[in-house]
C-alpha cells in the first residue's frame, strides 16, 4: 500500500476510513497532493476527480443525499476552497453530511505575500456544523479534531470543514504508516422514542377538530402505512404533501397551490388548523406559508429529530424524534375525532383536480404542458431531480407517480449546482435519474458536464425558455428591457454545443407531438447519456400559468 509520508495527511485518511467513509471527490492542486495521493491510492476508497470544486461539491452533496453517509471532499488551498461554498451551505441547510478536507499552509506562511494562500480557518463557520482547524504535525489533539468532525457532520446532519495546513515537500510516499491514528466513538443522540408529555398532548389532539399536517423534503418510505391510512381516515386530519415530501396517499393534497391560490379570506379562515404538525426539510409553496403566517394555527408542533424552524411565527413545540416514532405513539393513544374539516377541504381539492384536467387538457403547448408531459412520461421507479426556481414549482402542480423520488436543492435554492447534484445523486443511487431544469440554471452549472462520471441512462431534460422564465411569474414583472437585461437574462443559448463538446445524445421538442417523439427516443436510447432541450414560448409560459389559477374555480 502507498500513503502519502506527511503523518497529518496519514492520520486524515485512516480516520475517514475508521468512520466508513468511502466516497472521495478530489479537486487538482499541489498542496492537497498528500491527501490525493493517499486517497486515490487506497482501494477502500471511491475517489472521483472534478476540476470544478463548486461542482464537485454539489457532485459530493448528491452522493451524500442518497447514501445517507458523509462524503468527502479534498481541495487545494486559496480560493480553491471558497468555491465550495454554494455546496456548504445547502448541505448545512438540506441537513447532509458533507466532509470538507482542505489542504493549507501552516499558520505562519498566512498573510506574508505567498501564493494561492488565503486564511482558511473557520472560513464556514457561519454553515457547518463543525469546524477543526488542524496543526501541521500529527498529534492526539489533532486525531481526536478529525474523529469529532466527523461523527458531528454524521450526528448533526451538516457539513463540516477540515483544514489540514501540509509544507513542502508534498508528494513522497512511504509503504507503511508511519502513525497509529487514535480513532474515538462517540454515542448516537438520535431523538428519543418517547413523547415526554404524551399526557398532556393527548387531550389537546382528541378536541381539535382541524388538524393540518403539511409535510416538506421527506426521506421516501420514512412513514409507516398504518400511520398514513391513520391520518387518511381521520375526518379531522388533512396531509398537505410537497413534490419532494415523497409520501403519497390518494386522500392527501398533493398541489397545495392548485388547493389555495383561488381561496379569499373566508376561505383561509375556515381552513386555519387548530393543529398544525410540520415534519421535513424545507416548504416550497410561498402560499402556504403566507396563510399559516397570517392565520396562525394555535399549536404548531415540528417533529424532527434536530431542527424545528419557526416558519409560521406559531411554534409551540418542539419534539425531538423521527416523526414515525412520534405518530406511532400518538395515534396509539388518541382516537377520531368528529369533524367536517377534511370533508370539506376533499369536495374543494375535487372540484380543483377536475378543473385542472379540463385546463391542462386544453392549453397550447408552453411549460406547464411540457411539464405535464415530462411527469408523466417518467419511467417507473426512477429518481427525479428538479432545479430552482419555476421547474420545482411546476411540478408542485401534477401529479407524479408514487414510484418515483424527488429531490431538489431547497436548502438555499440555489441554481448553483443543480446539475452536479443530480449527477452525485445518480451515482450515488445507481437508479435511472431524470433532471429537470431550467435553461438559466443549466447553463450556470454546466461545468457539471465535465467529469466522467455520468451514467449512461442519466436524462437532462432542459426547459429552455430563454432566460428565468421565475421573474415572468413573480410579481413585478414589467416587459421593459430592465427586466429582461437584469431579471431574466434573456438570451439565445442552447445546450446542444456543450453536449457536443460533452458527448452527450442531444435531442430538441419545439411542440407537443416532436416533444412526445423526443421522449420516446430519450429514453430508448442508454448508451450514452442524453439531453433533450425543449424550447417553450417566452412571452406564453407565465400568461397561462397564471390563468391556471384563475380557472381553478
Ligand atoms: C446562485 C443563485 N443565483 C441567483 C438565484 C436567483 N434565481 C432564482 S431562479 C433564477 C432563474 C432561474 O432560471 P431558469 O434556470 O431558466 O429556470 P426557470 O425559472 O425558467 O424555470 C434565479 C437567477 C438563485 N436562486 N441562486
Amino acid at each position: 500500500m502507498i500513503y502519502p509520508k506527511i503523518a497529518l495527511a496519514q492520520s486524515i485518511i485512516e480516520i475517514c476510513l475508521a468512520k466508513g467513509i468511502t466516497n472521495i471527490i478530489i479537486s487538482p492542486g499541489s498542496r492537497n497532493a498528500p491527501l490525493t495521493i493517499g486517497f486515490a491510492q487506497n482501494p477502500n476508497f471511491k475517489s472521483y476527480s472534478i476540476a470544478d470544486e463548486r461542482c464537485a461539491a454539489f457532485f459530493a452533496l448528491g452522493i451524500a443525499q442518497q447514501t445517507q453517509q458523509p462524503t468527502a471532499i479534498v481541495c487545494t488551498s486559496g480560493s480553491a476552497l471558497l468555491n465550495y461554498y454554494p455546496a456548504v451551505a445547502e448541505a448545512f441547510y438540506s441537513q447532509i453530511p458533507l466532509i470538507v478536507i482542505s489542504a493549507d499552509r501552516p499558520q505562519s506562511k498566512i498573510d506574508i505575500g505567498d501564493g494561492q494562500t488565503i486564511r482558511q480557518e473557520n472560513v464556514f463557520q457561519n454553515h457547518s456544523v463543525f469546524n477543526a482547524n488542524l496543526t501541521e504535525e500529527a498529534s492526539v489533539e489533532n486525531d481526536l479534531k478529525i474523529n469529532k468532525a466527523i461523527e458531528t457532520a454524521i450526528l448533526q446532519k451538516g457539513p463540516v470543514h477540515i483544514n489540514a495546513p501540509f509544507e513542502e515537500p508534498l508528494y513522497e510516499t512511504v509503504d507503511a504508516l508511519l502513525v497509529q491514528s487514535k480513532i474515538t466513538h462517540s454515542e448516537e443522540i438520535i431523538g428519543t422514542k418517547i413523547i415526554d408529555n404524551i399526557e398532556d398532548i393527548i387531550p389537546i389532539w382528541n378536541t381539535a377538530k382541524s388538524k393540518l399536517v403539511l409535510v416538506g423534503v421527506n426521506e421516501a418510505n420514512s412513514i409507516d402505512e398504518q400511520i398514513i391510512e391513520n391520518f387518511a381516515h381521520d375526518p379531522s386530519i388533512v396531509v398537505l404533501t410537497e413534490t419532494t415530501s415523497n409520501l403519497h396517499h390518494g386522500s392527501f393534497i398533493n398541489s397545495i397551490d392548485t388547493l389555495i391560490t383561488p381561496f379569499d379570506d373566508a376561505d383561509f379562515k375556515a381552513f386555519q388548523p387548530e393543529i398544525l404538525i410540520t415534519f421535513g426539510g424545507m416548504i416550497v409553496s410561498k402560499r402556504i406559508k403566507a396563510f399559516l403566517r397570517k392565520f396562525q394555527p394555535k399549536e404548531h408542533w415540528h417533529i424532527d429529530t434536530l431542527r424545528a424552524y419557526d416558519t409560521f411565527g406559531a411554534l409551540t413545540q418542539h419534539f425531538v424524534m423521527k416523526p414515525n416514532d412520534f405518530f406511532k405513539a400518538l395515534l396509539s393513544k388518541t382516537t377520531f375525532t368528529q369533524s367536517d374539516y377534511f370533508a370539506k377541504i376533499d369536495k374543494i381539492y375535487d372540484l380543483r383536480k377536475t378543473r385542472r384536467k379540463q385546463y391542462v387538457d386544453k392549453i397550447p403547448f408552453s411549460d406547464f404542458k411540457v411539464f405535464e408531459k415530462v411527469i408523466e412520461s417518467l419511467p417507473q421507479n426512477s429518481q427525479l431531480q428538479i432545479s430552482n426556481s419555476s421547474a420545482i414549482r411546476y411540478a408542485q402542480l401534477i401529479d407524479i407517480d408514487k414510484s418515483i423520488e424527488v429531490f431538489c436543492n431547497r436548502g438555499t435554492s440555489g441554481i448553483d449546482g443543480s446539475t452536479s447534484t443530480a449527477i452525485g445523486a445518480a451515482v450515488g443511487s445507481g437508479k435511472q435519474t431524470v433532471f429537470i431544469t431550467g435553461d438559466i440554471g443549466f447553463l450556470y452549472d454546466s461545468n457539471a458536464l465535465w467529469n466522467s462520471y455520468i451514467p449512461k441512462n442519466f436524462k437532462i431534460i432542459l426547459i429552455n425558455n430563454g432566460g428565468g422564465g421565475i421573474f415572468r411569474i413573480l410579481p413585478g414583472h414589467e416587459e421593459k428591457p430592465v427586466f429582461n437585461t437584469y431579471f431574466e437574462t434573456s438570451h439565445n443559448l442552447s445546450a446542444e454545443h456543450l453536449a457536443k463538446m460533452y458527448h452527450l445524445n442531444y435531442l430538441t421538442a419545439t411542440d407537443t407531438k416532436s416533444l412526445e417523439e423526443a421522449i420516446k427516443n430519450l429514453y430508448s436510447n442508454n448508451d450514452t447519456a442524453g439531453i433533450l432541450e425543449v424550447f417553450t414560448p417566452t412571452l406564453e409560459n407565465d400568461v397561462i400559468l397564471k390563468q391556471y389559477f384563475k380557472e381553478l374555480i
